[in-house]
């Protein structure tokens, strides 16, 4: 827990608007395994319309490892382009053990604390964000990747299927697209 309070102050910063600033919150958070007992499911994983869909993907990008960790975080901009409302279901990266999709919350005791929250639904009226200090990926059990690589790995979308995406190793958000 000490290091998740040490963290804390960076992930203020960040809702005052500067993600160039925001160090590794969810990497250096050691809670992963407090938790796994408080995994609460979503209220948005409700039922989706099956439809055609079509998926665009950006600003998809893989922290570096923190030295000596098998954990990463990793972000992605989903859009539909297609279709009115799909689900993200699943997330798979290349030689990860497993990936989950992480939330930040502030808990009872007013901590920062991130949980997983399960499959999150992606609609026409906005793009799904994933984005340091919020939701994210958190990939478990990847050899250690540096700044520069590439790293492949795999979407599910309910409707949409299977849809690739690349991530490119960095340490800095590569910027938000501009338009959605
Ligand atoms: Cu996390």
């Amino acid at each position: 827990m000490r290091l998740l309070l040490l963290t804390l102050p960076a992930l203020v910063l960040t809702a005052c608007g500067n993600p160039q600033s925001e160090p590794a919150a969810e990497i250096d958070h050691s809670g992963h395994g407090d938790m796994a007992g408080t995994m609460i499911g979503s209220e948005s994983d409700g039922p989706v319309a099956q439809q055609e869909t079509a998926i665009d993907i950006r600003a998809s990008w893989m922290r570096p490892h923190p030295e000596g960790r098998d954990v990463t975080a990793a972000y992605v901009v989903v859009r539909l382009s297609e279709g009115t409302e799909d689900l993200l279901t699943e997330v798979r990266i290349d030689e990860a053990e497993r990936v989950e999709i992480h939330g930040h919350f502030v808990g009872a005791d007013g901590v920062m604390q991130m949980r997983e929250i399960g499959p999150q639904p992606v609609t026409d009226e906005g793009p799904l964000v994933f984005t340091p200090g919020g939701r994210h990926l958190m990939v478990f059990g990847l050899a250690p990747v540096s700044e520069g690589e590439t790293v492949n790995g795999t979407l599910v979308f309910q409707n949409a299927g299977e849809v690739p995406v690349t991530l490119a190793v960095r340490s800095m958000p590569p910027g938000m697209p501009t338009e959605y």
